[in-house]
């Protein structure tokens, strides 16, 4: 069970955040701080207590606040962005996490490794070996998560941004895929979930509390979702997905 998330509202920088999406447009800002307090209302509701740290202008991406650090039931650990300009994000988030955790361990060069590539599997972690995260980042997090009783392991990306791209665990070992991972018998021992194509955004979904929230306009991924028994909660994030960003990377859970 998840007992709390912490969000950053959007910036009005948001319309310079990196994407390879520019044909969907650039963000609205205004539409997307309305997107942003449906997100919060969709947690709330799920029973977390959110909190919601100030924008931060010099970071346009500073949004997607789930690749700068990862929450562990032990300790917290604060990643090293493979962007390049996202790379100080980090800066905003360290006295947030020490105030709050007696654990807070970090990233260091030459290490690499963004949150979208890290999925929690109860004890164990998948880490995404992307463009945004290296086998060195991945290597220290192992490290970390090893100390304190937890497992990891490394998953190569082909051609998503990051392993959430195209994974959720939804827990009770139903596993959400799409796209490259589709059929990868890695992930043999769950339950898979298929997204087809068409619908491959929704694939970035989360599990909480028994919730599942998903982004509002894919019927297939919801009739799935609903059918594997779960309770959906749909939320609009079309303004993120304009910078790739999917409904996990806009919050820290745990
Ligand atoms: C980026 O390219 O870094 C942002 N525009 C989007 C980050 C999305 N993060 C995520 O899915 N975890």
């Amino acid at each position: 069970m998840f007992t709390n998330a912490i969000v950053r509202t959007p910036g009005k920088s948001i319309v310079e955040g990196l994407t390879e999406s520019k044909a969907l447009g650039t963000p609205n800002y205004e539409q997307a701080i309305i997107q942003h307090q449906s997100y919060i209302d969709s947690l709330k509701r799920c029973g977390l207590d959110v909190t919601v740290l100030e924008p931060c202008e010099v970071y346009p991406d500073s949004t997607f606040i789930e690749d700068v650090a990862l929450i562990t039931p032990s300790c917290a650990i604060i990643t090293r962005p493979g962007a390049h300009s996202r790379r100080d994000e980090v800066k905003e988030i360290e006295s947030v996490l020490r105030n709050r955790f007696n654990n807070v361990k970090a990233i260091e060069v030459p290490g690499t490794l963004e949150g979208g590539d890290v999925m929690m599997v109860g004890n164990h972690y998948y880490i995404g070996l992307s463009n945004r995260t290296n086998l060195e980042g991945a290597k220290q997090i192992i490290e970390i998560l090893n100390k304190y009783g937890m497992s990891g392991s490394t998953i190569s990306l082909n051609k998503m941004l990051h392993l959430k791209t195209g994974l959720s665990f939804l827990e009770n070992n139903n596993l959400i895929v799409c796209g490259e991972f589709i059929n990868d018998s890695r992930f043999d021992q769950y339950t898979s979930i298929e997204i087809p194509e068409s619908e491959s955004y929704a694939a970035n979904c989360i599990w909480v509390n028994e919730f599942v929230i998903i982004p509002s306009g894919y019927p297939i991924t919801k009739e799935k979702i609903r059918n594997a028994g779960y309770t959906v909660l749909e939320t609009d994030v079309s303004e993120f997905q304009k910078l790739d960003g999917g409904l996990s990377c806009l919050s820290l859970r745990y």
